[in-house]
């Protein structure tokens, strides 16, 4: 997969192929990313990009000419990828809208920086607008790398076996069960002991009715969202019930 990037700060985008998953997969040519500089392409002695906002008030705007045409240059390279301007005003961000976009191919980030870029550029050029949720950060480019992430983990090939089987298993939808490493006994606190005894099947059911269990203690909208069957609804019954009687205690 393709991935293009506009932004002030090529530096910083880069980033994210320089370690773990991502650079894995850049070094093994599942992905290719490439910035481009809106600052590149400006015509004036001062490489300015930014300009002030029709109307007044504080703040500036990314400047229309350098912008236009560091994406005109953009979709020669790739006339059929879809160009996403990453923005506090955009459709928040899902697994769903990532998986979407992995599967229909190549993707162009632009980057806001400022206040914004010129509501006529949106509607001339962007496909679509993501944000990462409802707060501040201050431009795009940290919004285009969590994606870069994101993404490149639902390439093919792009995760190790473990990491793979983990992705693929039944919690799908849910919270993850909690994890435990040694030592045994940590500051007095024990490992539960039905992870210590070696039964498979008692250790599955236990991940499962804590995972179970945690989501509808801390997220249940998402329990909302998908079906339990008999077993898993037995065990979060017995999780809740078991809660109930701790919480008289
Ligand atoms: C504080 C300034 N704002 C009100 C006058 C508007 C504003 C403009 C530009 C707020 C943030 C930004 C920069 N943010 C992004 O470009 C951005 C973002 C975000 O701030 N939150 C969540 N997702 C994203 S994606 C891009």
């Amino acid at each position: 997969m393709r991935i293009d990037v506009i932004t002030l700060f090529p530096e910083l985008v880069e980033q994210v192929i320089g370690c773990g998953v991502v650079g894995r997969a850049a070094e093994r040519k599942l992905l290719e990313l490439h910035c481009w500089n809106p600052r590149d392409y400006t015509r004036d002695k001062h490489r300015t990009v930014d300009d002030r906002p029709y109307g007044g008030g504080p703040g500036m705007l990314m400047k229309v000419q350098p912008l236009q045409d560091a994406i005109s240059a953009v979709r020669e390279k790739c006339p059929d990828a879809r160009l996403v301007y990453m923005s506090p005003q955009g459709k928040p961000l899902t697994q769903q809208r990532l998986v979407r976009q992995v599967e229909s191919g190549s993707v162009i980030f632009l980057c806001g920086r400022y206040e914004g870029i010129d509501e006529r550029l949106i509607q001339r050029e962007v496909d679509e607008e993501w944000s990462l949720g409802d707060y501040i950060i201050s431009g795009g480019e940290l919004a285009a790398m969590v994606c870069i992430d994101a993404m490149t983990r639902l390439i093919p090939g792009a995760l190790g076996h473990d990491e793979s089987a983990q992705q693929d298993s039944f919690s799908e939808g849910l919270l993850d069960y909690p994890h435990y490493t040694r030592p045994e006994e940590y500051l007095g606190d024990r490992v539960p002991p039905v992870l210590m005894n070696g039964n498979h099947r008692d250790i599955e059911n236990w991940r499962q009715q804590q995972a179970l269990g945690r989501t509808w203690q801390r997220r249940p909208e998402l329990l909302q969202r998908i079906r339990l069957d008999a077993r898993q609804q037995a065990l979060l019954d017995e999780y809740i019930a078991e809660s109930e009687r701790t919480r008289k205690r």
